[in-house]
């Protein structure tokens, strides 16, 4: 059971408590040019962003702050400025196109958007003067590095309540409309003490390095919450390939990694595995790690890789195993503080290695914002998440498929629906459906069957074509890897699509 007292700022326990108990002179982030940046520093930072907000922008406790930009020091300033300042951050990935930041613009309502500076133009579009787009990074006047520099590094965090929200994080929706999660100070600290505590044990000599962007909760949990909680450095990379992660891991003397079982599986295919050696851990989440690629881990590094699965729903990992409790092949079992489950089609408890839908209770949970979905997740209790495990003899759980049409590549979740949407908008397509096709080294990739219209002939150019116009329509991570033309899609009597006919097709 967690206890939190009832003010609590998820910010300040992270940065001033992080200073009060650690040192100013702790260093708490690293970057791969090799420059430093302490706890004291990071929270003079934070501290400024927090007086821009409120001073200059008018910024009050409760109003929402989007965030926008790769992982880098001034991305972490913000995020704590923004809990400090008691404002909700909205966790957006720098890649997202205008249409995607309006939407989410439209659901999250923010008082002000701040962005990397190499990302505003889509900004701009999307808030077209709706709402303030503070840059950062910019030669401009009204930077927010230059406001910032001109404040004193003093300020006190609102004394929000532990179950204010302080984070929306948005989700892709199956249907295309993204949902977005809300989470309260408390929860943000409740994955620190949980997982991290008890599966990673981390200390204040860790350093923690890792892929994921930290607009997604896997990345700001291992990345930031996990090593503030304990004092402990953290290694942001902009943008990184595996092998290049592995590196910057390996240089700064990483004892903790983040990352997906495909980044991985490209470290050992390209021979790097030597670089991971010097990890004290390394964490697999975010797709499904397969038993194979466990004991690959292990024969090349002797890691044996912290399997995990979370969501954002749940915000951070709930089922897991470390150490001697490891069993390859296997999710886990429940973390301590979490109870879980797996629910037949009646909503039962299904028996012993018997597929359903996995159910998680804990001191997280689903509470979408303003969302009729909320009473399919969340079932008298349990969360019910859109994975199909079994739950074995001894209480471990095994991943079986996605209960949903949401495609995970390489750790990336990406909604079939949204990529079937934007290349519904190209002129030559009839039709399409969208599903994950399996995949050697993503895990899965985004697989789209596309109907064109009469006439329109299907070639590689028309391929190349349609996939630099998803690019141009959403999140260039989105768009389809693989493009199939067909004449029809295959539909039931009352006309709807049948996506599992189109799997079936892939696996013949
Ligand atoms: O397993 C996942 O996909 C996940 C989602 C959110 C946060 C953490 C994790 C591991």
């Amino acid at each position: 059971e967690l206890h939190y007292p009832d003010r609590l700022n998820a910010a300040q326990v992270l940065i001033d408590q992080a200073v009060a108990d650690f040192g100013a002179e702790r260093t708490a982030l690293l970057a791969p040019d090799g420059s430093k940046l302490s706890y004291g520093e990071l929270q003079r930072r934070a501290n400024q962003v927090a007086q821009v907000l409120a001073e200059d922008f008018g910024v009050i406790p409760g109003n929402r702050v989007m965030l926008r930009g790769p992982n880098n020091a001034w991305l972490v300033a913000c995020w704590l400025g923004v809990l400090k300042a008691g404002a909700v951050v909205v966790t957006t990935m720098a890649a997202l196109r205008s249409k995607e930041i309006s939407q989410l613009a439209k659901l999250t309502k923010p008082a002000v958007l701040i962005s990397d500076a190499r990302f505003t133009e889509d900004a701009l579009e999307a808030s077209s003067g709706a709402y303030p787009v503070i840059p950062y990074g910019s030669d401009a006047a009204d930077d927010l590095i230059a406001l910032a520099a001109a404040k004193s590094g003093e300020f006190t965090a609102v004394e929000t309540a532990a179950d204010d929200v302080a984070l929306l994080g948005p989700t892709s929706g199956t249907t295309g409309v993204p949902k977005i999660t809300m989470h309260f100070h408390r929860d943000i600290l409740a994955n620190a003490d949980t997982f991290s505590r008890h599966i990673l044990q981390p200390t204040k000599d860790d350093v923690f390095a890792g892929s994921p962007p930290l607009a997604f909760t896997f990345g700001l949990g291992g990345l930031v919450v996990f090593p503030f909680r304990v004092g402990a450095a953290s290694l942001l990379t902009e943008r990184a390939t595996p092998v290049e992660l592995a590196q910057y891991a390996h240089d700064a003397g990483a004892t903790i990694l983040f990352t997906a079982p495909t980044a991985y599986r490209a470290i050992l295919k390209n021979g790097k595995a030597d670089l991971l050696k010097s990890l004290r851990l390394a964490v697999s989440a975010g797709e499904h790690l397969p038993a194979d690629t466990w004991e690959h881990v292990k024969e090349e590094t002797g890691l044996e890789l912290v399997n995990g699965i979370g969501s954002t729903e749940m915000l951070h990992v709930f089922i897991s195993a470390a150490g001697k409790d490891i069993r390859p092949g296997a999710t886990g079992v429940a973390i301590p503080g979490y109870r879980a489950t797996v629910l037949d089609d009646e909503g039962n408890e299904a028996a012993v290695n018997q597929p359903g839908r996995l159910a998680v209770i804990g001191p997280t949970g689903c509470r979408y914002l303003d969302d009729p979905r909320q009473h399919n997740y969340v079932c008298n209790g349990w969360n019910v998440t859109g994975d199909v495990f079994f739950k074995d003899e001894e209480g471990y759980f095994h991943y079986q498929a996605r209960s949903d049409n949401m495609i995970v590549s390489s750790g990336y979740n990406i909604g079939g629906p949204e990529v079937e949407a934007a290349l519904d908008q190209h002129p030559d397509v009839l039709e399409n459906a969208v599903i994950a096709s399996p995949d050697p080294s993503r895990g899965s990739v985004v697989c789209a069957f596309v109907v064109l219209v009469e006439g329109v002939e299907g070639n590689d150019a028309k391929v190349k074509e349609l996939q630099d116009f998803v690019k141009a329509t959403i999140a260039p991570y989105k768009y389809p890897r693989q493009i199939r033309f067909v004449s029809e899609l295959p539909r039931n009597p009352s006309g709807k699509l049948q996506h599992f006919k189109l799997r079936e097709s892939l696996a013949q």
